[in-house]
């Protein structure tokens, strides 16, 4: 597509579907805390984690939904805290967080790691030494106030708060990066063929779905007893960001594939399609233990945890990423910038 019609999808998309309502405070914060840290010269990431909704309902009941649990943004946000950054973590409204997440969203309850001692609460003995690391690096993190939690569930949502963060983390030039980790929908509603209620499995009491003269039916619509849905290709907004939104910073993205034949190709055509700084890619059924970079500098490269490795213990392949990342290689390898890299 032309510069010139992205534009167009873009401000068309910004025009059709309208902010979210906590879009302004959601911008107050990041604007605060990106200036704040930009002052004191640090690094910002901001990591997006998580799936991003359809609606198919104004008022919604149904959605289609992107599978991520957040394992790879909370855990990643984790390592760019150690290295100093400071981090804005843009995720899906109740999905995994960093920190927490190593005590949350599995099959024992946080109350499993309490025990009762003296008529008081303490953590079982059992988790002492994991807990006090965790909650150390938890509480350096909290008291210089180098993380900043923001949420979306629907990919209009994403969209907005994606580019307002950027925009203000445009003037850190090379010490804003992007960690594009969350899993984005390719295909949505448009707000002007959403329908309002709750979709009917019955005719009698389904909304009508004729068009009239020259509009097109509402994209999720009951035909007979069968559900009709026909969704619109979201704008390619990695485009937008890499060239006009932050285009002195670095750029990370996610490539998630079912099908391993095709995975590297695919992580390739990004990165000469949007020309941006290193793609990774992962496979759905491999992807806690294996991802593949692809960057101009170094070309295809595997990181791969060992198999005897590879228990429920293990700290996650996050953790090996530093040692192989292409962009640490050189620290003035981008544009002679000094820009540095994944953790
Ligand atoms: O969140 P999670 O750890 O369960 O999964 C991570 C992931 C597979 C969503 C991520 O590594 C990824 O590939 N994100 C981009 C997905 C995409 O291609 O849209």
């Amino acid at each position: 597509m032309a510069d010139h019609t992205m534009q167009q999808a873009e401000s068309h998309y910004f025009i059709s579907n309208p902010p979210p309502k906590d879009l302004k405070a959601n911008t107050t914060l990041a604007r605060e805390f990106i200036g704040r840290h930009a002052d004191e010269g640090r690094r910002v990431v901001l990591v997006t984690s998580g799936g991003t909704t359809v609606p198919l309902e104004t008022q919604t009941v149904r959605y289609i939904d992107n599978f991520s649990a957040g394992t790879r943004g909370a855990t990643s946000a984790e390592y760019f805290l150690q290295q100093g950054y400071a981090v804005v973590f843009l995720h899906r409204q109740f999905s995994l967080l960093p920190f927490s997440r190593h005590y949350s969203h599995n099959t024992r309850s946080f109350l499993d790691y309490m025990k009762e001692e003296d008529g008081r609460v303490v953590v079982d003995e059992q988790h002492q030494e994991e807990m006090l690391r965790v909650l150390r690096q938890y509480a350096e993190v909290k008291r210089e106030n180098r993380l900043l939690i923001l949420s979306f569930v629907t990919i209009t949502e994403y969209v907005w708060d994606l580019r307002e963060v950027a925009q203000l983390m445009r003037p850190l030039g090379a010490r804003a990066m992007f960690y594009l980790a969350a899993a984005v929908s390719d295909f949505f509603v448009p707000q002007d063929r959403m329908v309002e209620h709750k979709i009917q499995s019955t005719e009698e009491f389904s909304q009508s779905a004729v068009a009239g003269a020259g509009t097109k039916p509402p994209a999720a619509r009951t035909e007979g007893r069968s559900l009709i849905i026909d969704l619109e290709p979201v704008p390619k907004f990695l485009k937008q960001l890499v060239d006009g939104w932050a285009p002195e910073s670095i750029i990370v993205s996610f490539k998630l594939e079912t099908d391993p034949s095709i995975l590297v190709k695919k992580a390739q055509y990004s990165l000469n399609k949007y020309a941006h700084h290193l793609v990774i890619g992962n496979l759905l059924a491999t992807r806690k233990w294996e991802v593949v970079f692809v960057s101009e500098l170094e070309g295809e490269k595997w990181i791969r945890v060992p198999s005897n490795r590879r228990t429920k213990s293990f700290s996650g392949i996050e953790s090996l990423v530093g040692a192989a990342d292409p962009l640490t290689k050189d620290e003035t390898s981008f544009a002679g910038s000094g820009r540095s890299a994944v953790p």
